[in-house]
């Protein structure tokens, strides 16, 4: 049976966090049976903020070590590096030119992450979209595991091969993005209205690597809403509808038995119970991620495996696509 082809990819900006891990990596795993997965570590779309070039290459193979140790198992899907493939540039590159100003104008990652940044904004940033949409483009992906953040992205991404193939001629598989019913957006523990994210404060998210007495200080001193019931209820009780999220990934428990365990009983007395089972589900990860970065031959073998298989599949495509653009000789 052939298996459809998955892409998905996050940037080497920070260390990860549990937004990253249950929004994106958990499904990612559950997937890779399934689908013919590409997983990379997008390390062009870091740089469209600036970045230390030598935490930059840290980052990277922390990612990589991570993708392994959620459990990425490299027989089954190819882990890589996206600036080692350039096609990913160049096609980068084809789809901006077909690519309207308002629609990138439209994208509220874009909006919220100038905002931030003043009169400092790249045209990189910008531009984000047009290579997001060629990551994925690239290898006739047709299903894309994301967090909900990514939506307009994707949208974008569907656009644009659907008009590269009116204009040049059928190229593009138009993909789909997969979002995860609960969790596809998990928020701040200090601020339950942003999401959790690698580039604010450390009491914002719980790192895959945070050690447990971290782990616990941080969801302990985390917000909490008026009132006392652990109720989900997003509208109403963003603060512990968020810490109900995290508790139902951790341990698997249905929201409801989760509102049912707890009834009669405090903010105080939940929060001891997400920390113990967050605890539980990041322990063998973080020790993994340690392992992974302590034999760097291996960590580097696997992303050897996966840039050349990558490298095969775009060198494929990117000739069909100079040749219905018109680009270079017969
Ligand atoms: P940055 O702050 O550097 O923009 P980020 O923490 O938002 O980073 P990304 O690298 O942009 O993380 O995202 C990687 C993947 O994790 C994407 O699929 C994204 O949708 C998902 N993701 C990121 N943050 C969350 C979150 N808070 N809840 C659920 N999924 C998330
Ligand atoms: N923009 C994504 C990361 C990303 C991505 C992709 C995700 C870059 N290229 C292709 C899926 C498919 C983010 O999560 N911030």
């Amino acid at each position: 049976m052939i298996r459809q082809r998955l892409f998905s990819g996050i940037q080497p900006t920070n260390i990860l966090h549990i937004g990253n891990y249950i929004g994106a990596l958990k499904q990612w795993v559950d997937m890779q049976e399934k689908y013919d997965c590409m997983f990379c570590v997008v390390d062009l779309h870091a740089i469209t903020v600036p970045q230390d070039p030598k935490e930059l290459r840290q980052n990277i193979l922390n990612t990589a070590a991570t993708y392994l140790a959620v459990g990425l198992d490299p027989k089954l899907c190819s882990i890589y590096v996206q600036s080692e493939v350039p096609e990913h540039a160049e096609l980068g590159w084809i789809l901006s030119t077909i690519t309207r100003l308002g629609e990138l104008e439209r994208m509220t990652q874009f909006k919220d992450k100038s905002k931030k940044r003043g009169e400092k904004v790249g045209v990189g940033l910008y531009s984000y979209p047009t290579l997001m949409a060629a990551d994925i483009l690239l290898y006739d992906t047709k299903t894309v595991p994301v967090g909900e953040d990514q939506m307009q992205h994707i949208e974008l991404a569907r656009t644009l091969a659907r008009r590269f193939n009116s204009q040049f001629g059928e190229t593009f598989v138009v993909p789909q993005a997969l979002i995860q019913k609960v969790g596809a957006r998990i928020m701040g523990l200090n601020d339950p209205k942003v999401k959790m994210s690698k580039s604010e404060a450390p009491a914002n998210y719980i790192a895959l690597t945070d050690e447990p007495d971290v782990i616990r200080k941080k969801i302990m001193r985390s917000v909490t809403d008026s009132g006392q019931e652990i109720k989900f209820d997003p509208g109403k009780k963003p603060a512990i509808s968020n810490l109900i999220t995290i508790y139902h990934h951790a341990t698997e428990k249905s929201i409801k038995q989760i509102e049912n365990d707890f009834q009669g009983k405090g903010y105080g007395d939940f929060k001891k119970a997400v920390a113990d089972a967050v605890t539980e589900m990041l322990d063998p990860i973080r020790q993994d991620i340690q392992d992974y970065l302590k034999d760097p031959a291996e960590l580097q073998k696997i992303l050897d495996k996966g840039r050349d298989a990558a490298h095969d599949l775009a060198c494929k495509k990117m000739c069909l696509v100079r040749k219905k653009v018109g680009l270079g000789r017969a």
